[in-house]
């Protein structure tokens, strides 16, 4: 077996292979992240890695709030790990050292709030998915009946949930007279700073109406809109990359070459200069974050749900099929696009054009199965808001309502060959209860999945337009499957 990839082997790398400009021994923490899965080590942790031969000062510690895995595979390799950058035109890799040391939260309690509320801290970044905020998807409101929340509200010194982290750390830098860090959320949540905000706001006045005021006032919490696909890695990946370096790297990460950042400018405390490595700072980013939500990850997720169901194992597979093609560009031009308001000189023709390529990358494995996770979390930003506004002018949404028919086709548990389908939501056992209680129904089915408040809200269940064009659809899924389906889709 070849040496692992860590401080000491990094001079030995292969030829080729990009690694850290600057001297990892003087850096200094200036960052908290929460979530330190793929995306994170694909996207803030390249912005920042980019800037620190410059800026030493902005090290990164990264917690895990659930797994070891992460630890397991970076610690041995000093925090040391591979992006890959993969396009039909080859491979890159770069050696990433912006991670200086990675926390398991529910072992290191006490590590994790002592360098959150160490006053070198100056940003805690988050990518902890939707579901890692419990708030409620349709409101967007705290859910004070997360069962992470009651926790901890009940034992606020020993946090599980990323709220409870950061309410337990500023409540301790308040206490040591030490400044808030900023709060910057990299999740595909709606307003994604103001939701934070919203979120952070009531978890603390729960614990102590003072130190709610205090983040009320006090706490920045800026919106960003973040952008690159990072399929989870897969065995093959770290054979080839180990391979091509000469060293083996436990956790490399895979992704594409597109990357964006639009962030609000507003660090009271300093941040790094991430515009020198192409991020975009502005002063409101809902104009972007619309774009995104709703052309990427709109697109995304109806391409998973109907692209699982028609048998394709992978985005670049489904994209594979014109009909799917179609079925996209129409999305996005004729119902996504009418809803967005952006900003003089944002091209948003070449935005769309670029996606179908990136969309289409075969050398990226992004599963289908793997968009399709959490839908119950996803749907209102990515497809129900953009519902909303089309109803409201009146305006077709035949393919949107598609995309929704799918996710209740799909959340059944059981494909079109009545093999079992591997759900992952936090509300799984919700949702196949309203299957299991539909026997065969389809408008029970659907009856049901609309009565689930936190992901359609009061109005849509109760807006016949909306809800016979899903039924519809449903119907048509059920009779024709999938690919069937989307090759016979008609704009009404
Ligand atoms: C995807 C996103 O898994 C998913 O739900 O839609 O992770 C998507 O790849 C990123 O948002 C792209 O920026």
């Amino acid at each position: 077996m070849s040496d692992r990839l860590n401080d000491d082997t990094l001079a030995e790398l292969a030829g080729g292979v990009q690694r850290p400009s600057y001297d990892r021994r003087i850096l200094r923490t200036g960052i908290v992240h929460l979530g330190v899965g793929a995306f994170h080590r694909a996207h803030q942790a390249v912005y920042t890695d980019d800037v620190l031969a410059r800026d030493p000062d902005w090290g990164i510690v990264a917690a895990s709030l659930r797994s070891p895995d992460t630890y397991d595979a970076l610690q041995p390799q000093d925090g040391l790990y591979t992006l890959s950058v993969r396009s039909q035109g080859g491979e890159a890799l770069r050696v990433i050292g912006s991670i200086q040391r990675v926390i398991v939260a529910p072992r290191e309690i006490e590590d994790l709030l002592d360098v959150m509320a160490d006053p070198q801290t100056r940003i805690v970044t988050l990518t902890v998915t939707e579901k890692g905020y419990c708030y409620d998807p349709a409101t967007g409101a705290l859910n004070e009946a997360h069962p992470d929340i009651v926790h901890d509200l009940a034992y606020s010194m020993n946090p599980k949930s990323a709220p409870g982290f950061i309410i337990e750390a500023l409540r301790r830098r308040r206490m040591n007279g030490v400044a808030p860090f900023t709060v910057l959320t990299c999740d595909n949540l709606p307003s994604n700073g103001r939701t934070v905000k919203r979120v952070l706001t009531r978890f603390a006045e729960l614990v102590d109406p003072e130190l709610g005021r205090f983040v009320a006032d006090e706490v920045s919490c800026p919106s960003t809109m973040v952008d690159r696909i990072v399929p989870a890695t897969s065995d093959q990946d770290r054979e080839r990359i180990a391979e091509a370096l000469g060293v083996t790297d436990a956790w490399p990460v895979v992704t594409e070459p597109f990357t964006q950042w639009v962030i609000e400018d507003r660090f009271p405390q300093g941040r790094p200069a991430w515009e020198a490595a192409g991020a975009e700072f502005v002063s409101d980013v809902e104009p972007y974050e619309h774009m995104k939500l709703r052309l990427l990850n709109g697109s995304h997720s109806t391409l998973a749900y109907l692209g699982y169901l028609a048998g394709y194992e992978t985005v670049a597979d489904t994209m594979a099929d014109e009909a799917f093609v179609r079925l996209i560009r129409g999305l996005m031009d004729e119902e996504v696009t009418p809803t967005l308001h952006m900003p003089a000189g944002a091209d948003l023709e070449s935005y769309k054009s670029a996606l179908i390529v990136r969309f289409k990358n075969p050398a990226l494995k992004h599963r289908t199965w793997q968009i399709a996770m959490d839908g119950s979390q996803k749907l209102p930003q990515r497809l129900l808001g953009t519902i909303r506004d089309r109803l409201s002018n009146g305006a077709s949404i035949g393919r949107l309502s598609l995309g929704v028919a799918a996710w209740m086709r799909y959340v059944t548990g059981t494909d079109e060959n009545g093999v079992a389908i591997d759900v992952r939501d936090p509300m799984v056992a919700r949702l196949q209860e309203i299957a299991s209680q539909a026997e065969g129904s389809v408008e029970t089915l659907a009856r049901g999945l609309f009565g689930i408040r936190e992901i359609f809200g009061d109005d849509l269940p109760a807006t016949p337009r909306f809800t016979s064009e899903v039924l519809a659809h449903l119907t048509q899924l059920y009779k024709l499957g999938a690919r069937r389906t989307v090759s016979e889709f008609k704009a009404g």
